[in-house]
């Protein structure tokens, strides 16, 4: 990719946004803010604490766990032991759909479990309590699973969830209950959640369905949780060209898919932050290899669905995945040139999660659109850098917090699908096997990488960049679009989507057009173009809550 040379000097930007830190946290932060080169990749610091006082778009590991991971499976019943806020906050909020099969079917994602804890429990523990709430799902619903979420307290005051858990696993005989300690502080941000919520996964569902299952070409989906309803365009294509989807994990998931999701051949994985654990254990214990994909963009799609053909290496499949690709691209393309001359040129920025920052990319460069500046609130090094990595990251004391599970072939069911001649040749053809080389790569040479931004940097960013759109999520929306600049949520999409496969990408095209275009933002006085109200002292307001 060759350099675009309307950005601002990288460096400039750079200085200028730890220009105003204190000395001790300008060095931290300029750490994570790196001026990029997909050719040699330089190191970015990610996965660490963010500096206390400064304001983050990071979340806790019980939202990893609980809300992502485990939230969007219709069957289980997600109680959250601890206060109420904590799983007000955590209801609905995500945009994850489902689909059930029948009216019958169970679906507890529209309900908000909790054992609503009070002081007293604070002070005299809270297992009796959350026993009393098993007790009340389990009668009530008689749920398949019942998994219990950790908040703070609970780790402050040490209620042992596991027990609980098993008790009550055992008193019922045929429910699966089980804990989670994902108490918000146990990492530096949700990715630990993920983690915690992989091992459970792991641990307490996967495998314990053998049930042998049908179809030539099965596979799981990882990383896919179904926002804005993506994981049901991903399955629409998957049928169209003959791919039997075992498991998602977990959108649009059931206890009983997860449970016999060990029977696929194949994981592809999407989102790599939230759910590399969980292939990486799958191929351990049970042989089953993994390949990143995303069906974030028309184009990634259709070589995502080449991929996973070749990989099954089967003629027929390869002809029929051409054939749904023939099939849909023309009408991708009939609206993206229409949209195109509109859109080229613009510029983009995106601080979001753990694997959006990157995907998104594709959409835009499918618009004629330029990312100048991305970060992931809560990846770690591998997601910008690539895989490759692994072996250089220091594992600190708050990764140690989290426990690595030891993973052995099983002595019946491990199998491998492919042996090591084969998964080399599939490499040699460009597949990325068990890889994943990061966003990095694929980014303009001197666009800058920001690692966990601070809400005083994306303010800066937007003065010195002034970009057509901002992607981030609900914290910084009204506040960058107060700039003049509009915000595109990335995390629950706003009202849209959608944006996943074909007909995704076209949702996305038209909602950015509209977007990129719509001339009400010329109409709103950014604070740095309000120089005038000043007394002729001051340059103008620099990022807003700065005072003067
Ligand atoms: Fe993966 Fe996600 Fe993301 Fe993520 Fe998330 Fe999300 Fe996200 Mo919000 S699992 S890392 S923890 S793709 S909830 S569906 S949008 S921050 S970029």
């Amino acid at each position: 990719m060759g350099t675009n040379t309307h950005f601002p000097d990288p460096s400039v930007v750079r200085e200028e946004l730890i220009q105003k830190y204190p000395a001790k946290v300008a060095k931290k932060r300029s750490k994570s803010i790196i001026i990029n080169d997909p050719q040699i990749i330089p190191e970015v610091q990610a996965n660490v604490r963010t500096v206390p006082g400064i304001i983050t778009q990071r979340g806790c590991s019980y939202a990893g766990c609980k809300g992502v991971v485990l939230g969007p499976t219709r069957d289980i019943v997600n109680i959250v032991h601890g206060p109420i806020g904590c799983s007000f906050y955590a209801w609905m909020t995500r945009r994850n759909q489902t689909r059930t099969e029948s009216l019958m079917d169970a679906n507890y994602i529209p309900y908000c479990f909790s054992t609503d804890m009070q002081e007293e429990n604070v002070v005299f523990g809270g297992e009796k309590k959350l026993k009393q709430a098993i007790q009340e799902a389990y009668d009530l619903f008689h749920p398949k699973s019942i998994a219990i979420f950790s908040t703070c307290p609970v780790g402050l005051i040490g209620d042992d969830v596991h027990a609980a858990s098993k008790e009550m696993r055992e008193k019922f005989g045929d429910c699966n209950v089980f804990g989670f300690s994902c108490e918000g502080y146990r990492g530096v941000s949700q990715s630990a959640g993920h983690h915690i919520a992989n091992n459970g996964v792991f641990k307490h569902m996967v495998g314990r369905d053998n049930t042998p299952s049908e179809g030539k070409f099965k596979l799981n989906l990882l990383g896919e949780y179904n926002i804005g309803g993506d994981a049901f365009e991903i399955e629409r294509i998957f049928e169209k060209a003959g791919l039997t989807l075992i498991s998602s994990f977990s959108g649009n998931s059931t206890v009983k898919q997860l449970e016999n999701a060990h029977t696929a051949d194949l994981n592809v994985i999407q989102c790599h932050r939230s759910i590399n654990y969980m292939g990486d254990m799958m191929e351990t214990k049970y042989g089953i290899p993994w390949m990143k994909v995303s069906f974030v963009g028309a184009e990634s799609s259709a070589k995502s669905l080449r991929k996973i053909a070749e990989y099954f290496g089967d003629e027929e499949l390869k002809a029929r995945v051409e054939a749904v690709i023939a099939e849909e691209m023309p009408k991708v393309k009939a609206i993206i040139d229409e949209i195109l001359p509109r859109t080229t040129g613009k510029t983009a920025m995106l601080f979001v999660g753990g694997s959006r920052a990157h995907h998104y990319q594709d959409l835009f460069t499918e618009l004629g659109m330029t990312t100048v500046a991305a970060g992931y609130e809560f990846a770690h090094r591998d997601d910008y850098e690539g895989r490759d990595v692994l072996p250089n990251i220091k594992i600190d004391a708050d990764s140690k917090n989290i426990e690595e599970l030891k993973v052995l072939p099983d002595p019946e069911l491990y199998n491998p699908r492919k042996t090591d001649a084969e998964l080399e040749a599939l490499k040699e053809k460009g597949l990325e096997i068990n890889g994943y080389s990061g966003m990095m790569q694929q980014m303009t040479k001197k666009s800058l990488v920001v690692d966990d931004l601070s809400h005083y940097e994306s303010e800066k960013l937007i003065e010195i960049y002034k970009p057509d759109i901002f992607c981030a999520g609900i914290k910084e929306k009204y506040v960058v679009q107060k700039m003049g600049v509009p915000l595109k949520q990335l995390h629950s999409y706003d009202y849209g989507g959608p944006y996943t496969g074909f007909e995704g990408a076209v949702n996305f095209y038209k909602d950015i057009d509209r977007m990129v275009n719509n001339p009400v933002w010329k109409l709103i006085k950014a604070p740095w173009q309000k120089t005038e109200a000043t007394n002729g002292k001051n340059k103008g307001l620099e990022a807003s809550y700065v005072t003067q």
